[in-house]
């Protein structure tokens, strides 16, 4: 294919040569943090794709109950390696942001379309970090809808690290190969570093700020999940252990708007659907009821997760009283009337598991109102977003 011509008077600003004189944009640099963001993006996405299909399932997906850590832990995962991105995305953009004025700009449509690609990478990769660290912050400055601009957001990015790996494979494998080979700087012409252009650092150390800034992110905020680092936790948003009755709370009370229902003495569950024998039951039926008790995690989709206490009414004894068919689906219903997270669905083996409770108590007390008062739903291996406070009706689907 004939190179692409661009006239040479266009050549101005950084796109001169010998314009980046720093040797850490060098491919060996850029390679090392590539393939560790490789890796972090790569388990990022397919825990991320998972936690989607968990609270979006399609007919083909079974999320089982079992084991009931399972989402804490692939959630946490998530969390955790999209905060570690954060600086290895931040150094790897400086270490090769100079190719962004590479001459000619565009050689022929093989280069145009790798360059292209980059957008999707680049741009996708930044949104996808910015916006998942300000939904981690509860802070929501923009209109759109952010599981939907992320999920789809995570498409665009891993189609572009696609792109990237393949277009890049070779200039990798040599990069990464044996140290002892020249270092290829990644302008064409590069003058040798002198002191004004902030030498000094060497690779290694550029890239163990990197690494220890990514370390020291995980470290700080891992312990919003894993309680053995809870101290450390001074970067998470939330800790797990501070809330009414040693549990955080998502939503409250007030701004779900259920101050009134949730209390209201002639408060009833009703259990209806495809079942046998409708039941309307009072707070005391509830508590006439065998009780169970469970230890049980809430797992947030935010990341922060914290096992609690549950003592309640097992959901498929009150499907048995209700005389629901075998194998029967739920849908959960708050009295909270607006909001997406006012229902939620058990499947077959979440409705049917020991452990799914209409919990009434949390740590040995009555549940807090802002905890669902008076019952809300917990389950085994469960996002907390399908936890539903203030409980008001049960749907059975055969
Ligand atoms: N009705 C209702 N239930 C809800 C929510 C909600 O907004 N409304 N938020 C969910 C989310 S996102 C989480 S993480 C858990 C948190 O439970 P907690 O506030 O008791 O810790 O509640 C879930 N249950
Ligand atoms: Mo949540």
């Amino acid at each position: 294919m004939k190179p692409l011509a661009f006239p040479a008077r266009l050549r101005v600003g950084p796109l001169r040569a010998g314009t980046f004189r720093s040797p850490l944009h060098d491919e060996r640099t850029a390679a090392v943090l590539g393939f560790a963001l490789g890796v972090a993006f790569t388990v990022c996405f397919a825990t991320g794709v998972l936690s989607h299909l968990v609270q979006h399932p399609p007919s083909w997906f079974h999320w089982p109950s079992r084991p009931a850590g399972l989402y804490r832990w692939t959630q946490g995962i998530h969390i955790a390696t999209g905060i570690a991105a954060v600086p290895l995305l931040l150094v790897k953009l400086w270490v090769v942001y100079p190719r962004l004025f590479t001459w000619p700009p565009v050689e022929d449509t093989a280069h145009g379309l790798e360059r292209l690609s980059l957008l999707a990478l680049v741009g996708g990769s930044l949104f996808m970090l910015a916006t998942g660290v300000m939904n981690i912050a509860l802070w929501y400055p923009w209109g759109f809808y952010f599981p939907a601009a992320h999920y789809w957001g995570a498409w665009i990015t891993i189609g572009g690290l696609v792109a990237h790996v393949g277009a890049k494979l070779t200039t990798t494998r040599r990069a990464l190969g044996p140290a002892g080979r020249p270092v290829v700087p990644l302008p064409p012409v590069e003058p040798p570093p002198d002191a004004s252009s902030g030498g000094g650092l060497t690779r290694r150390g550029l890239l163990t700020a990197a690494f220890s800034a990514a370390g020291v992110l995980t470290l700080f905020t891992a312990g919003q999940t894993f309680p053995p680092l809870r101290s450390l936790a001074i970067l998470a948003p939330r800790r797990s252990d501070v809330g009414p009755q040693g549990l955080p709370v998502n939503k409250t009370a007030r701004s779900a708007r259920v101050t009134e229902s949730a209390r209201d003495p002639a408060w009833q569950l009703e259990i209806g659907g495809d079942v046998r024998r409708p039941l309307s039951l009072s707070l005391a039926d509830l508590r006439g009821m065998p009780q169970h008790e469970a230890r049980l995690p809430i797992a947030c989709v935010e990341g922060w997760s914290a096992e609690a206490t549950w003592r309640g009414v097992r959901v498929r004894d009150l499907l048995a009283a209700a005389g629901a068919p075998d194998g029967c689906e739920v849908e959960v219903r708050s009295l909270q009337e607006r909001g997406r997270y006012n229902h939620s669905a058990l499947n077959r083996s979440h409705a049917h598991d020991v452990d799914t409770l209409l919990a009434l108590e949390l740590n040995g007390e009555t549940l807090a109102l802002d905890h669902g008062f008076p019952v809300r739903l917990i389950g085994p291996n469960r996002p907390g977003v399908l936890q539903t406070k203030w409980v008001g009706r049960l749907v059975v689907r055969a």
